[in-house]
């Protein structure tokens, strides 16, 4: 970080400010291929770094604990409004701290402990609050858990249903973490409307496909969307909570007072901010550009004989199975770290090995996109996830450093929205 950039950090705390900088080197130099980050704008940045973060405001606009709201009710309004716009609901509370303690409010308006609850298995692609036991939606309430066809990889609906009626679950959530294909969120709401559930659709992932049209909506199916803010929405590290009227008292009385305190004001500017950027033409470009990225990466990495779950993709996410590679998931994202490709190591559905050593890789489409690459670029970002992958079973460090190089020359020619340019 050069000190023009941040000035008073770097004068106040030259090494906290040093480690910033790095981090944008980083950030600038490498294939960030997590599919649930990104690159925010400069100001989504700015938004966020604001002096909104010296403001206590418990409550929600024109009903606040603390004087002093004018600026604050203002913010946070403009914030719901753009949310209910963009996604098309009743109702939007943009407070949570981020998807799981969201999340966490959405049992907290719809369930009592030790009622029976059902979402995706997180080793299926679920989310460790849909109901899997080390978390505390998984503990407090009863799990009862769903997960795709062996055959298929994809969701199997039939067994939902099974599930669904057989277990009358309070909540049913659907969406999840690692799930390459399009979500039949009528499917789900039939579903959840035979068993007498209430349906929420955590969209964490696909948030910004859905605002640019790139995958269907949930608006009109369920009752509750859950989504955090940061993946590629591209705004802040937050969440939001959006449903039918109906269900707006029970949302935020459990979002505040029930859960949280102060509202981070700061951060529900950066996502008004991102909510306006997400509503302009060249978002919808983005998410379509994202989806076609994805496909084509997909594609390529299929050439190079790659087995990926569910055969492809239909959002920006693909995982892949390196079970016939022999490099465990783990060894591959590590090598693809040292070779400047940035991924995480991901457990596939009915994976033999441990979660902490799993048989997949988890990559991703949103931060190239954002940096512009398209689809021409994609077959080279296929070779350099086998070159590194047959270099990680060969133990051939040099191969790393050469492809780190080529990933650093490409990064060059695309500079990342809210970073240096230099
Ligand atoms: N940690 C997020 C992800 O990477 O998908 C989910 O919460």
């Amino acid at each position: 970080m050069s000190a023009s950039r941040h000035p008073a950090l770097s004068a106040t705390d030259p090494e906290l400010a040093s480690y910033v900088a790095a981090e944008e080197v980083l950030q600038a130099e490498t294939l960030r291929l997590i599919p649930s980050e990104n690159y925010v704008s400069a100001a989504v940045l700015e938004a966020s770094g604001t002096v909104l973060q010296n403001k206590y405001s418990e409550g929600y606009p024109g009903r606040r604990y603390y004087e002093g709201q004018q600026n604050i009710d203002r913010v946070e309004a403009l914030a719901i409004e753009r949310a209910k716009g963009l996604f098309g609901v009743d109702h939007a509370n943009v407070q949570p701290y981020s998807g799981s303690p969201a999340n966490l409010a959405v049992y907290l308006a719809f369930a009592k402990p030790g009622d029976t609850v059902m979402g995706m298995a997180l080793p299926m692609g679920g989310h460790l609050t849909h109901g899997w036991g080390v978390s505390a939606t998984g503990s407090w309430f009863r799990g009862v858990q769903y997960g795709v066809r062996a055959d298929t990889g994809l969701i199997d609906y039939d067994a939902v249903r099974e599930l669904a009626l057989a277990e009358r679950p309070k909540v049913i959530f659907c969406g999840g973490t690692a799930l390459p294909r399009t979500i039949d969120f009528a499917a789900f709401a039939e579903i959840s409307r035979e068993a007498g559930s209430v349906l929420v659709a955590d969209v964490a992932h696909i948030a910004g496909l859905i605002a640019g049209g790139a995958h269907p909506s949930p608006a009109d199916h369920v009752d509750v969307i859950s989504t955090t803010t940061h993946k590629t929405l591209r705004g802040p590290r937050g969440a939001m909570l959006m449903c039918r009227e109906e269900h707006a008292k029970a949302i935020d009385k459990a979002v505040f007072p029930g859960l949280q305190g102060g509202p981070h004001n700061q951060t529900t500017a950066g996502i008004a901010v991102a909510l306006h950027e997400a509503a302009q033409p060249s978002f919808v470009r983005y998410a379509h550009a994202v989806v076609a990225n994805a496909k084509a990466l997909a594609a390529a990495l299929l050439e190079r004989g790659f087995d990926l779950v569910s055969g492809g993709t239909d959002n920006h996410l693909i995982l892949i199975d390196l079970t016939g590679k022999e490099v465990p998931g783990k060894v591959a994202a590590k090598a693809l770290d040292r070779a400047g490709i940035v991924v995480n190591y991901n457990t596939v559905p009915f994976d033999p090995r441990k979660p902490f050593d799993p048989s997949g890789v988890r990559i991703g489409t949103p931060s190239l996109t954002s940096r512009g690459l398209t689809t021409e670029h994609m077959p080279v970002v296929a070779d350099w996830i086998a070159r590194a992958v047959d270099a990680a079973a060969k133990g051939d460090e040099p191969a790393l450093a050469v492809i780190r190089a080529e990933v650093g020359d490409l990064m060059a020619a695309f500079p990342a929205p809210g970073l240096p340019l230099s």
